[in-house]
């Protein structure tokens, strides 16, 4: 079984995995341990990855990237439409209302689910894992944001189940990170100690998170997570190319913004020059040669104009770190550290701001991009039974409080619970008893809208089915168990009927009962709440351990679900099914293009042996007709062989080789002989 981390970034990916030696993040076929998150389809095949990237100027429509946070959002959603006029490639609105994402793939046009295109990048990432750990990996833990809502988490959850794999956690980013500081910590309070409290701050590309966990031996315990999910390194760059653009436009009359690809080269540059900043103070030069209508740009900038630029954005990155304090309701001074990560919090001034905030200087003891990865892999050591990490438990929160509403007969007709208060301790499973005659909604929505960085409330309607009256015609008693997942998402997971039991009302009432019930997995905190109990009334065995005197029956209910924005499942078991063929598709062209280099490569080896090595192994007639053909077909392959099947390669391959080979053999026996005889002599 494989043990496998993935941090999934807006930008950048990367993979941890364990090994006997213990977690090691990877690199890819490029020797890098950073695969971008980037996808380009082309008329042949997808390049995913280092490669993709490489194709942004030629391809740049069809080269997709910057696409994690369309995860279950819909084609109108506010932050889709501001991002659509900043991409190279096309949106698409789906018959479902979610994004799609438009390009032309095996020279068609093609519509790809933001969930097909998050698993084509998962495909390469399993890939990479599965060279280096030279065994298929399945099992993984991933990373998401902390502040992802249940759409978007369910929609990575498709995406891995796309690419075939078996997500056994999605873990906050900040969590994970959190994960990878504590593990290892042989110093930490113990469990009647007072915790330890540290502050993890990660800015990405995209966002800006924040939390607190408070450490004890063995275990740690989220207290707050705060966020501004649209603050990161990308802000950063758009600053300076705006920046340059209005320059460029008033010192050599170019338009920027109309030219997409000038406008991703200029992105590039920014990028490089703002990372150059973050070590020099000085002047720093941004030179782009032919830029637009061959004309060669030049500008510069230096680190206290680039402060100005971006004040707007600095200025943000207070409010996170002020709200998750404040949950927290801790002091400073009861902070022990704080940790950042993710690769913009190398810009000095926002390490200046979060440790003026906190009053005592940042720590960078974790690797700044590879944290997240490799918190990933431990937690998904921990949950793999193949192999043995030290037991370390995780108890994460609630980041949005969670109501449930149904239709009551009660004065305004509909009754409402908050199931899950803010930073209520996650995952976790309840049980709500209710008293209804037939089938019921339960209508799940986050309840705190100003805080949701969504635009939609809702998280989905579970009906509850098959409800029926007693034999007496009196209320049944119904069992709802609801939960916040391992992955942080929102269910009412069964329901089931209990028989011969008096209700009256209709009513939950909130009664909680302090018995927790383990359900065998760390993770699964069971607790009860209960209608209020009727006088008399015998206890039923899921409430208590106490054994009852009077046999009730219980029967399990179905519950249809109907999730927002999720993807249909047949059509899931559909892009399962594409996914494979792309990825087969992929690995044919590889293999052609393989045959067809195998061909090039020959013609150069053996022209090149002709009037060398082999020279004095032919007829100057043979390899002067030899030379004559190496040349046909190195003419051939520019012209109508460049596209050619896979076996019109090997073809020619052999072809070549009826001539090639017999005086390869000569040659070979002749530089044998001497080491034969050597052989020989030895045995003698
Ligand atoms: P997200 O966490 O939002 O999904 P991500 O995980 O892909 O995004 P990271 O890899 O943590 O993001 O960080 C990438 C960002 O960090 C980019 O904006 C990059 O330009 C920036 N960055 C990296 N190194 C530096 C540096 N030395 N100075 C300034 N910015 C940097
Ligand atoms: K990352
Ligand atoms: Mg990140």
């Amino acid at each position: 079984m494989s043990v496998v981390g993935i941090d999934v970034g807006f930008q950048n990916c990367y993979i941890a995995v364990a090994r006997s030696g213990g977690i090691e993040t990877i690199a890819n076929e490029y020797s890098d341990r950073c695969t971008p998150a980037w996808v380009s389809l082309a008329s042949k095949n997808r390049t995913i990855g280092n490669a993709a990237k490489g194709q942004i100027i030629t391809n740049f429509k069809n080269t997709v990237h910057g696409f994690k946070k369309f995860h279950g959002r819909a084609f109108d959603d506010p932050y889709v439409q501001g991002e659509k006029p900043k991409l190279p490639y096309s949106l698409h609105k789906l018959a479902s209302g979610n994004t799609g994402i438009k390009v032309r793939y095996l020279d068609e046009d093609k519509v790809f689910t933001i969930e097909q295109v998050t698993a084509m990048l998962l495909t390469k990432l399993k890939e990479t894992s599965e060279s280096a750990l030279k065994k298929p990996v399945v099992d993984c833990v991933i990373s998401v944001p902390s502040f992802f809502t249940d759409a978007e988490r369910r929609s990575v959850m498709d995406a891995t189940q796309i690419a075939g794999l078996n997500c056994l956690r999605l873990i906050n980013d900040t969590t994970a990170v959190a994960l990878a500081y504590g593990i290892y910590k042989q110093d930490l309070p113990t469990p009647e100690e007072k915790p330890r409290n540290v502050v993890f701050v990660d800015l990405g590309h995209s966002s800006f998170q924040v939390s607190i966990s408070a450490f004890n031996k063995g275990k740690l315990k989220v207290l707050a997570t705060a966020f501004d999910p649209y603050l990161g390194g990308r802000n950063f760059d758009e600053a300076l190319v705006d920046n340059f653009c209005e320059e460029f436009k008033a010192r050599y009359k170019l338009n920027v913004r109309e030219n997409p690809r000038a406008i991703l080269r200029l992105s590039q540059e920014c990028e490089k020059l703002k990372k150059l900043m973050s070590a020099n103070c000085s002047d720093l030069p941004i030179n782009i040669e032919c830029f637009m209508n061959d004309i060669d740009v030049t500008g510069k900038m230096n680190r206290v104009q680039f402060e100005e630029l971006c004040a707007p954005f600095l200025m943000r990155v207070e409010a996170p770190l002020k709200a998750v304090m404040e949950q927290s309701k801790l002091s400073r001074d009861e902070i022990y550290a704080v940790e950042v990560v993710g690769g913009a919090t190398r810009i000095p001034s926002i390490k200046e701001r979060i440790s003026k905030f906190f009053g005592k200087d940042v720590s960078t003891t974790l690797n700044a991009d590879e944290a997240v990865a490799r918190g990933c892999a431990l937690q998904c050591a921990i949950m793999s039974p193949a192999f043995k990490v030290r037991e370390f438990s995780i108890t994460d929160v609630v980041p949005f409080p969670i109501t449930l509403r149904w239709k009551s007969p009660t004065e305004d007709g509909v009754g409402e619970c908050e199931v899950y208060s803010k930073n209520h301790a996650a995952p976790f499973s309840k049980v709500i008893t209710f008293h209804k005659k037939e089938p019921f909604d339960l209508e799940a929505f986050y309840s705190l809208p100003q805080e949701l960085p969504y635009p939609d409330i809702r998280i989905g309607r579970f009906s509850v089915q098959n409800v029926v009256p007693q034999p007496d015609g009196e209320s049944s008693k119904v069992k709802v168990k609801v939960r916040v997942n391992v992955h942080g998402i929102f269910s009412v997971s069964s329901a089931s009927l209990i028989e011969k039991q008096k209700g009256e009302g209709e009513d939950v009432q909130m009664d909680m009962e302090p018995t927790v019930q383990n359900e065998g997995r760390p993770e699964d905190q069971v607790r009860e709440i209960r209608g209020e109990r009727v006088p008399g009334e015998k206890q039923d065995p899921a409430a208590g351990g106490s054994k009852p005197k009077v046999k009730v029956k219980s029967t399990d209910l179905p519950i249809l679900a109907n999730i927002i924005r999720q993807l249909d499942r047949g059509v899931l078991n559909d892009f399962v099914e594409y996914e494979s063929q792309m990825i087969v598709q992929d690995k044919l062209e590889k293999e052609r293009n393989d045959a067809k280099n195998a061909v090039e490569e020959y013609v150069y080896d053996l022209r090149d042996k002709l009037c060398g090595i082999y020279e004095k192994y032919t007829t100057e007639e043979d390899s002067n007709r030899l030379t004559m053909m190496l040349e046909d077909t190195e003419n051939w392959l520019y012209e109508e062989g460049e596209d050619q099947d896979k076996q019109v390669y090997v073809d020619k391959l052999e072809d070549l080789k009826s001539f090639g080979q017999p005086i390869q053999d000569k040659h070979r026996e002749q530089e044998d002989r001497p080491r034969a005889f050597e052989e020989m002599g030895k045995k003698i």
